[in-house]
């Protein structure tokens, strides 16, 4: 029961939040899977519900521990027999000249490893015929705490999407590259909401 409240909570919580901001990214902390596959997230998974987004590789939605809500993005080792490599994308229209910052929450086992991992932004033309600039940041220094990467670049001349992209690759055996709680505005309109994880929820939930 106590759980049912709390997901009823996020999903009002989240509801509030993202009234009164400016992401881009629709089901930004994960917390919307599909229905009958629950490893997979809304808006982050191709044609579900448009095409617009997509995971990839070893890439799955869990719940093991969260920075907002109840769930979260992980690339898996080589533990999870995916491949050597995963990650997830989402895009939205993008305005040539306007500056856009993407960012994101990160938590890895320490057991974790990768050649690359990185949170990127990508300007396409339209039809996707040329990926006109990239602008990367990486998950550099990451460990079993919380902790927030961003990546910022102004959209060329051209530019019709604007895609987040976040992306490991040579991944080693152990552990997992977890995010979550991710934005992507144009600069003069960030706003970060505030996150409520579970065990702020459950807290509440006591006092009540
Ligand atoms: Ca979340």
């Amino acid at each position: 029961m106590k759980k049912i409240v709390v997901v009823l909570l996020c999903g009002v919580f989240c509801t509030l939040v993202l009234a009164d901001q400016s992401n881009l990214l629709r089901n930004p902390s994960f917390e919307d899977g599909i229905l009958g596959q629950a490893d997979r997230a809304i808006y982050w998974t191709m044609h579900e519900p448009d095409d617009h987004g997509d995971t990839y590789g070893s890439a799955t939605r869990e719940d093991w521990r969260s920075y907002d809500g109840l769930y979260i993005m992980a690339i898996r080792g080589l533990w999870a027999n995916a491949g050597d490599y995963g990650g997830c994308w989402q895009e939205a229209d993008a305005e040539p000249g306007t500056k856009y910052r993407a960012s994101g929450w990160f938590w890895a086992d320490p057991e974790w490893r990768a050649e690359l991992q990185e949170m990127k932004l990508e300007f396409w033309s339209a039809g996707y015929e040329d990926l006109l600039m990239t602008k990367s940041t990486g998950i550099r220094r990451i460990g079993p705490e919380w902790r927030r990467y961003e990546v910022e670049a102004r959209a060329p001349e051209g530019a019709d999407k604007v895609r987040l992209v976040i992306h490991a690759e040579g991944i080693g055996y152990n552990g997992a590259l977890q995010f979550d709680h991710l934005v992507l505005a144009d600069v003069e309109h960030f706003v970060e909401p505030e996150a409520w994880p579970i065990d702020l929820m459950i807290d509440i939930l006591d006092e009540e």
